[in-house]
This record gives structure tokens, sequence and C-alpha cells, in this order.
């Protein structure tokens, strides 16, 4: 197995030029594009969603490394079917009912996009219908929510009580985030994890999933 150390270095640089190229140089010297998503880029990303945890990387950082990744991704694309993609799973992501701040919840859809899950960004303002549909429509391992608003916030527990009327909360996992979400109050409405940021929604996701 090559070994990817300059790819995940360029990672961590954010350097989406130089990802592209040992991408592609990884590609010509025949390694498989699974072998490189997983432990290349997959990687690189999840010492990257770590070093943002610990405060030693800041969301321009962050943004850079899922800018390499995904360009990284896209220069591996050609070569795989949709169904041979390395994914790590498939969120649902979106800003619930009434609420329309968005920044936090694009960042954190594209940190989990960069370490390589796939992502349905349902926007913002979305009701708990529309979670139920896009959770038969996706068919996702993980439904995540956010709230910036105290106002809001109920909706997620909404949310969860209109997925298990809808006999599907049992097949996903559901995890929130937010300025003013707690851990006491993921736990209070029966979500299945709570992140702070991208950083920690990442290696939440990835623990959930077993990954
Ligand atoms: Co609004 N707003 N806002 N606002 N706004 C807050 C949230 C507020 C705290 C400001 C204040 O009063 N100090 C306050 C809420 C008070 C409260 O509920 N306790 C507030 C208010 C009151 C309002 C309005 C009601 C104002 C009004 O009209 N009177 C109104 C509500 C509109 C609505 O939603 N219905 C409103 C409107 C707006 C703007 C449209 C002007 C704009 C939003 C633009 C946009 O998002 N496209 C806006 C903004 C920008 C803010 C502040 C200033 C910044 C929010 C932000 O983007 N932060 C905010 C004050 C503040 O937080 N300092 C405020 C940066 C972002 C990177 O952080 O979103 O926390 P954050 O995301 C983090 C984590 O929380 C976490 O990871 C992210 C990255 O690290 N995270 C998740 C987020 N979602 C996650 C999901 C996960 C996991 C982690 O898993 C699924």
């Amino acid at each position: 197995m090559p070994g990817y150390s300059n790819l995940i270095q360029a990672i961590l640089e954010g350097n989406d030029v130089k990802c592209v190229e040992l991408t592609s140089e990884a590609l010509d010297e025949g390694a498989s594009p699974q072998d490189i998503v997983s432990s290349g880029l997959q990687a690189g990303m999840l010492i990257v969603g770590d070093k943002f945890s610990a405060g030693d990387f800041f969301i321009p950082e962050m943004l850079l490394a899922a800018r390499a990744v995904i360009r990284a991704m896209e220069t591996i694309r050609p070569h795989l079917s949709d169904s041979e993609m390395p994914t790590l799973g498939r969120i649902v992501i979106g800003t619930v009912s009434g609420d329309i701040h968005d920044i936090g919840k694009n960042l954190v859809a594209m940190f989990l996009r960069g370490a390589g899950f796939e992502v349905f960004d349902l926007g913002t303002n979305v009701s708990a219908d529309r979670f139920v549909t896009a959770v038969k429509e996706h068919d996702p391992d993980i439904v995540g929510m956010s709230a910036l608003l105290t106002t809001t916030m109920p909706n997620m527990q909404h949310v969860i009580a209109t997925l298990d009327s809808a006999t599907l909360l049992s097949q996903v996992k559901v995890i929130v985030g937010g300025a003013p979400v707690t851990q006491h109050f993921a736990d209070q409405i029966g979500a299945d994890g709570y992140a702070t940021d991208g950083g920690v929604a990442i290696s939440l996701c990835r623990k959930l999933l077993g990954k």
C-alpha cells in the first residue's frame, strides 16, 4: 500500500493544487481510488477535524482543507461508479423550522463532506415533515439539525417525535448542534449526539456509525 503522508500533509496545509496533483499521481501509479480516499483523504480530514476541535486550527484552515479534499474527490470521481464511491455514510442536515441561521450549519455540512460523508443539505427553516420526506428519499444514516435561536430549539424535539411517528427514528441516528444547544438539551430530547463544532461533528458521526 502506498504511503499517503505527502497527501495528508497537503490537506493539513489546505493546498488544493498539491492535493489534486498527488491524487492524480497516486492514480497514475495504480493506487486504488478507494484506498486513496480512505487512507489518504479521509485520514487527513480526520486529523484536520481533531486539530479544529483542539483549537489548533480555525475556520479558514478547516475550510481550505475541506476544499482541498473535495477537489481531490472530484479527481477521483470519474474513476468510480456512484456505488463504488467510498463514503463514510449519508447525512441529511438542515436548520430547523422558524430558523434561518445557516452559517454554522453550512460549515458543518462542508466539514462532513470533506471528511467523506455524503451530505444532503435541506437548507434553513426545515419543517419536521420535510425532514421525514428527506429521510424517505435519501435513506440517510444520520439526521443532523441545527438551531441558533432558543425559540426554535424545541422544534428539534418535534422533528424527533415526527420521525418516530413515521417509524423512521429507529433507522437513523440524530445529532444536534448550534450555539444555544447543549449536551443536556440533546439528552433531554432523545438525540443520539451533540456536537459543539464541525470538527466534533466529524468524530461524532464516525463514532455513531462505528467508522
Ligand atoms: Co441572528 N441571532 N437573529 N442573525 N445571529 C443570534 C443567534 C443571537 C444570539 C444574536 C444576539 O442576540 N446576541 C440571537 C439569538 C438569541 C437567542 O435565541 N437566545 C439572534 C436573533 C435574536 C436573531 C433574530 C430574531 C433577530 C431579529 O430579527 N430580531 C433573527 C432571527 C431570524 C430567524 O432565524 N427567524 C436573526 C437573524 C440573523 C441574520 C439573518 C441577520 C443573520 C443570519 C445569517 C445567516 O445565517 N445566513 C444572523 C446572525 C449572523 C447571527 C449571529 C450574529 C451569528 C451566528 C453565526 O453565524 N455564527 C448570532 C450571534 C452569535 O452567535 N454571536 C445571532 C457563526 C457560526 C459559525 O457559528 O452558527 O454557532 P454557529 O455554528 C457553529 C456551532 O454552533 C456548531 O458548529 C458551527 C461551526 O463551528 N453548529 C453545529 C451549528 N450547527 C450545528 C449542527 C450540528 C453540529 C454543530 O450538527 C447537525
